[in-house]
């Protein structure tokens, strides 16, 4: 037994899939506590979870709860989420704390990755990373879900990552760590909100078997760390990247103002956005979400196909 399996307590139909071999598809909890106001948030995360099963996979939402890892929550885990004010926002840097004094934690792309890594699940869907910020220079702000992909064995769907962050150094830094980004039918990096943006991705595949060609091949040469697949969102639902980059600037801009620092930055932007955009950034952002939930639960069937 691991020493950490004590803090483990993954749901039983969870359990049962993972002992099973059936696919099995990792969420994270930021994304409902920080990522979205209430109620939207938590109608998002049943709707993720609905939609991965559809795709014949089965969802395990990840938070920290009464001093435990819990992988696959129920609905009423969801709305407790989804209604706290006070849920302690987890990276890598506060899993331990947060444990030890049993708090409630909502886990970011990082600690979703440690924590899915130690359940044994391979796939896991979001709607985007973090990455580096901004004035970066100044700050030295780079979330730490960067240095989790290069670490830790789970491959992440999501839509690219925001214009909130400097997108050029942020694909530097995971080119430098190792990082594999490919691009699910597009051949440059999605930016959230939008399909496209100026940069160009050096991988990229049309088929979700191909995807978990490589996630298969890269795990038998024994290459430490993530993968990054990024989807981009439906074209009906894309928002004119002009109209979200004058936004985006403008709360950068107020959060400096605010003096808004660590890890409260990305929370504060999310919402001015939210704000700013009245709403129509959140419809955009659920529709992305819809669309890696769909994607992530064909390449977890995908890849246990392969497996047979
Ligand atoms: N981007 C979003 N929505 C989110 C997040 C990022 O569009 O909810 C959350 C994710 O949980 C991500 C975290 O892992 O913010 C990154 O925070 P930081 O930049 O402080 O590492
Ligand atoms: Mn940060």
């Amino acid at each position: 037994m691991k020493t950490y399996e004590q803090f483990l307590d993954i749901k039983a139909e969870v359990k049962e899939a993972l002992k099973n071999n059936l696919p099995v598809v990792a969420l994270e909890s930021t994304i409902i506590s920080h990522g979205m106001p209430y109620p939207d948030n938590v109608v998002m995360a049943k709707k993720v979870e609905q939609i991965i099963r559809e795709q014949g996979a089965v969802p395990a939402t990840i938070a920290i709860m009464d001093g435990k890892i819990k992988i696959g929550l129920t609905d009423e885990d969801l709305e407790t989420l989804a209604k706290s004010k006070d849920a302690v926002k987890v990276s890598r840097r506060d899993m331990a704390s947060v444990i030890a004094m049993k708090q409630l934690g909502a886990t970011t792309v990082a600690s979703t990755m440690i924590c899915a890594e130690m359940a044994n699940i391979k796939f896991f869907v979001t709607g985007g990373i973090g990455g580096v910020h901004k004035g970066y220079e100044n700050t030295l702000d780079v979330s730490a879900d960067l240095e989790e992909l290069s670490q830790t064995n789970v491959a992440v769907i999501c839509a690219g990552a925001k214009a909130i962050l400097d997108l050029p150094r942020t694909m530097e830094y995971l080119e430098t760590k190792g990082v594999s980004v490919v691009g699910y039918q597009t051949k440059v990096l999605p930016a959230f909100f939008s399909r496209t943006s100026d940069i160009k991705l050096r991988l990229f595949v049309d088929q979700v078997e191909d995807l978990a060609k490589i996630i298969y091949t890269k795990e038998k040469l024994n290459l430490k760390g993530g993968i990054l697949v990024a989807n981009p969102i439906p074209e009906s639902d894309s928002l004119d990247s002009d109209y979200m980059n004058d936004i985006i600037a403008r709360a950068v801009k107020q959060s400096v103002v605010d003096q808004v620092e660590g890890k409260d930055v990305t929370p504060y932007l999310l919402k001015k956005i939210v704000e700013e955009t009245k709403g129509k950034s959140l419809q955009a952002n659920l529709a992305l979400v819809y669309n890696n939930a769909k994607v992530g639960g064909q390449l977890a069937k995908a890849y246990q196909d392969l497996m047979k």
